[in-house]
């Protein structure tokens, strides 16, 4: 079915969507307004679901739905996305992020720098332009498809569940760090960076590319697209694109270097964040972010709720809410991301997750001056550190997020960092992280008014 470049090719046609999720409840809003006769099945309804597909016209699949299990029903041909089907029909420029971690916080701050851009031409007597941030983030972008003009901009953050069937490339796309994830869901690694390829593989000569230097998935991506492609790094420089220098970050264009931002005026803290910090410098420069509206953002930008977010200073204590770390990698990122001594709040839940090398981490860092230990997993971490343990005082038993914060304010003095960054799961003691963060957080603003 050929619905490019027009909304009313899906007029009168029947169109199954998979998934009854963010995704999907969308996409099904988005075709019915556009005249099309829409089903949404869901595998809720039953083993059977999907046994009637080859009667639709097009299915549109939700990003957690495997295409292999809709081609036994329907030839790929068929099968689309609500990501498809909105790069086909976006009248305007599209700045695609992915990466294994930090697509969330980029995109944030890639929309960020564009905002403020557009109300600075607006404040000296220009239009400005319309910006939209959408995707993995949370937000559907066919919501926001028919307010779309050709000077709008739209960031998208796109997962490789979402970019697995693309056939297109963004205008700009940013390739960050690029390990493996999800491989209970791609077929190995390579399907995996295959899928994450798409963001640059259909670019063409007028397109931008940026790709994380420091990263050999993400380094070695640079061969699959047509588009001019631009470094990113924190440990090289000397490459056309954005890089760290002597503890600054610095753009380089056709031969010539502009200092952006000291780091140490970059709120974001963490080597991880420089990565991103980087990318999104990058991307919206190019998209034309002069380097002041830039900076500007990177002073101001506080970060993703749950994630290294600075919720508060009490007694000169810093309290850090990083609930979203459900994984052993994060929490070595949160961990390595200060210098300060550490207090941290660690377990919860099970995922299955391999502990050994957080508990080295943990054995080796100098600055961690206690563990509260909480939840299921807690005896398996504790079991990983060794070495050093002696010195690092462990606090167990504590059963509600009230009696976690008050035993970690009770040892920390000022200067110190607590950190909730628990490498686990959440659902032994809370809903999910973000009930697990909104709790931390509720707790420490208490010790500020007792
Ligand atoms: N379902 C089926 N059949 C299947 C699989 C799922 O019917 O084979 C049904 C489920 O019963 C459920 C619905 O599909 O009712 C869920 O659909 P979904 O899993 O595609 O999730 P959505 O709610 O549509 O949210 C999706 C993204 N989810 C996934 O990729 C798993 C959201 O990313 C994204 O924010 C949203 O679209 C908007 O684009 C979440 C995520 O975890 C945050 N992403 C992964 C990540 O960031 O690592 C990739």
């Amino acid at each position: 079915m050929d619905f490019k470049n027009s909304r009313s090719a899906f007029g009168g046609k029947k169109i199954a969507v998979i998934g009854e999720g963010l995704e999907g409840i969308s996409s099904a809003k988005y075709l019915k307004k556009h005249g099309a006769d829409v089903n949404i099945l869901d595998q809720k309804q039953g083993k059977d679901y999907l046994e009637n597909l080859d009667k639709y016209d097009l299915i549109v699949r939700s990003p957690g739905v495997k295409i292999s299990d809709l081609e036994k029903y329907v030839p790929k041909g068929k099968i689309t996305s609500q990501t498809r089907i909105f790069m086909e029909l976006c009248p305007c420029k599209i700045i695609g992020v992915t990466g294994t971690k930090g697509k969330g916080t980029t995109s944030s701050l890639i929309y960020e720098m564009l905002k403020k851009q557009s109300s600075f031409a607006k404040a000296s007597g220009d239009r400005g332009f319309d910006v939209y941030l959408g995707g993995n983030i949370g937000k559907p972008p066919l919501e926001f498809l028919d307010k779309l003009n050709v000077q709008s901009i739209v960031v998208l953050e796109l997962s490789s569940f979402q970019l697995l069937d693309l056939t297109q490339s963004p205008h700009i796309a940013v390739m960050l760090m690029t390990t493996s994830e999800h491989l209970d869901y791609h077929q190995d690694v390579d399907e995996y960076v295959d899928a994450k390829r798409n963001i640059l593989k259909f670019q063409t000569e007028n397109d931008f590319a940026i790709v994380n230097r420091d990263y050999p998935a993400s380094n070695e991506s640079d061969i699959h697209t047509n588009g001019k492609v631009f470094y990113v790094s924190t440990e090289r420089n000397g490459y056309e694109g954005c890089s760290v220098k002597k503890n600054a970050v610095f753009l380089k264009l056709n031969g010539k270097e502009e200092r952006v931002i000291d780091a140490s005026q970059i709120l974001l803290p963490g080597k991880h964040n420089l990565e991103n910090v980087c990318a999104a410098s990058m991307a919206a420069y190019l998209a034309g972010v002069s380097v002041q509206n830039i900076a500007y953002v990177l002073k101001t930008f506080k970060g993703l709720e749950h994630r290294l977010e600075l919720v508060a200073e009490v007694n000169g204590v810093k309290y850090y809410d990083d609930s979203f770390s459900t994984i052993p990698e994060t929490t070595i990122a949160a961990i390595n991301a200060f210098k300060n001594p550490e207090i941290l709040i660690l377990g919860g839940s099970s995922k299955s997750s391999n502990f050994k090398e957080l508990g080295e981490v943990i054995a080796k860092a100098e600055n961690i001056k206690a563990i509260i230990g909480i939840g299921v997993e807690w005896g398996k971490i504790k079991s990983k550190i060794k070495n050093q343990k002696s010195k690092i005082l462990l606090v167990e038993g504590a059963d509600s997020m009230e009696k976690i914060v008050k035993a970690a304010s009770k040892i920390a003095l000022p200067g110190d960092l607590v950190l909730l960054t628990p490498a686990c799961a959440s659902f032994d003691m809370f809903k999910n992280y973000k009930d697990r963060g909104s709790q931390f957080k509720s707790e420490v603003l208490k010790l500020k008014t007792p």
